[in-house]
């Protein structure tokens, strides 16, 4: 080690770019995973140590060379940072672009890729933020997982319904309402017209109403809709718990009670997600996620993870549904980054999209499509514009957008109803909805009255 390196960094500390983490020249292979990161070094500190450092303690590395390194095939396992970009525009933030070799990583474990990728990275004192942007899951990968326990074509096929979203409501307000009143909720917004109600991320089983109450008379309810309107409908029977006994002894009771769907929080963690997929496979019920949490990390722009990552491990591990941004609504998110997240989650093959965040190719080796929920803060008159951003494979979810309507909760639910197949008979007539969706919005208004 130079002198000017033991100045620099300490006695017995040898940078990661001299200990082989930085290799410009490296062609990644085709089985490798690949990782972007946006890189703020803190000053003084050459972009490529900072990637190399990020690959380093990602793969094998510890800050020094270990006796041991040469016991194992320690060129593969390496973590190879093969390209750093500055960002355009954006001072001191860079792209460093990583592989890491397939065997690094156990099949089939969201846990394990977690922990490596962004186990030990976070808390570097040579960055002053990291960001985990994208990343390529090769197919060689992707096959390891089975992906959606049904996906958005098996979906269909289960509820009958075809060329139009779907449309959802979460029960409000979020906490506080008893199982029977709870239920008569449930009840008015699907007789009105909607395919399926929601429980909310923070309803699981409190003092005001146990889970099983309301699972009884949610389940009342959705058999009455059914039952009234001849369609097949569904409320999404929250059974995140404590522990995964009381989860699955929750989900089990759903799946007795004939529901066609559950619901689990992203608050869990991966490996309880996993297992909830497993169980909604081998039981033939849907599975729909809620992202609870994720802005506590995915919402700064310079450090975290990027939802787009989130997104590609929840469908490798298998949820049917997930909440991927509206647009519009109450809740942050830019056009741009929106439709990279739906693109993720639906399309089997995922050209390199920059604009949009896309920063790989993604090619999902036949693992089938997760339906995108888009929910927060949106109602009835966004109706063309929820159309024109997020298509026609997407739950679209109007809480206080159908329980909060002036002429209740049956009528707010067929607002949403109208307003939704009258776009879709516009857009299906060749009209453009984004430019007459409020004319087309009032004309159907209307003609319903
Ligand atoms: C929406 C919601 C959802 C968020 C989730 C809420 O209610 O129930 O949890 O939309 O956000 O609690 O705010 P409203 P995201 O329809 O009444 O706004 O989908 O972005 O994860
Ligand atoms: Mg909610």
């Amino acid at each position: 080690t130079s002198k000017e390196t033991i100045e620099r960094w300490g006695p017995g500390v040898i940078p990661y770019a001299e200990m082989g983490y930085w290799q410009p020249d490296y062609e990644p292979a085709p089985s490798d995973i690949l990782a972007a990161f946006r890189v703020t070094p803190q000053p003084g500190v050459p972009p490529e140590e900072a990637g190399a450092a990020v690959a380093g303690e990602s793969s094998t590395a510890t800050w020094t060379v270990v006796w041991t390194d040469r016991l194992t095939s320690y060129e593969t396992y390496q973590g190879k940072c093969y390209r750093v970009e500055a960002v355009p525009g954006r001072e001191g933030e860079y792209i460093a672009y990583i592989a890491y070799d397939l065997d690094l990583f156990e099949e089939g474990s969201i846990a394990n890729l977690a922990s490596s990728i962004i186990g030990n990275v976070f808390g570097f004192k040579a960055l002053k933020a990291l960001r985990l942007e994208d990343m390529r899951i090769p197919p060689h990968y992707a096959k390891t997982f089975q992906g959606p326990a049904h996906g958005i074509v098996m979906e269909r096929e289960y509820l009958n319904k075809y060329g139009r979203p779907l449309l959802g409501a979460t029960v409000k307000p979020k906490l506080g309402l008893s199982a029977r009143n709870y239920g008569r909720v449930v009840y008015e917004a699907l007789r009105g017209g909607l395919d399926f109600t929601k429980d909310d991320e923070n309803i699981n089983s409190q003092p005001f109403m146990r889970w099983r109450d309301r699972f009884l008379y949610c389940m009342e309810a959705v058999n009455r809709a059914e039952a009234e309107t001849g369609e097949i409908k569904g409320h999404y029977l929250n059974v995140t718990a404590a522990t995964m006994e009381d989860m699955y002894e929750r989900a089990d009771f759903a799946r007795e009670l004939g529901s066609v769907i559950v619901m689990v929080d992203l608050t869990v963690g991966y490996t309880a997600i996993q297992s909830m997929a497993r169980w909604a496979r081998r039981n033939g019920v849907l599975l729909h996620l809620h992202r609870a949490g994720h802005s506590t990390y995915t919402r700064q722009k310079t450090h975290g993870v990027s939802f787009r990552v989130i997104a590609k491990w929840m469908r490798l591990a298998g949820v049917d549904h997930l909440h991927a941004g509206t647009v519009v609504g109450k809740l942050e998110g830019d056009p741009h980054s929106v439709a990279g997240y739906y693109d993720t989650l639906r399309l089997p093959y995922v050209e390199p999209d920059p604009v949009n965040g896309l920063l790989f190719e993604q090619d999902w080796a036949s693992l089938p499509g997760v339906m995108p929920v888009a929910s927060g803060g949106i109602h009835a008159g966004q109706m063309h514009q929820l159309l024109h951003y997020l298509g026609e494979d997407v739950v679209l979810q109007f809480g206080g957008g159908t329980i909060g309507h002036p002429m209740g909760i049956a009528a707010g639910a067929t607002a949403n109803r109208v307003a939704l197949e009258a776009m879709i008979k516009a857009r299906n007539e060749g009209r453009d909805v984004l430019a007459e969706g409020p004319d087309i919005l009032r004309a159907a208004a209307r003609h319903s009255r």
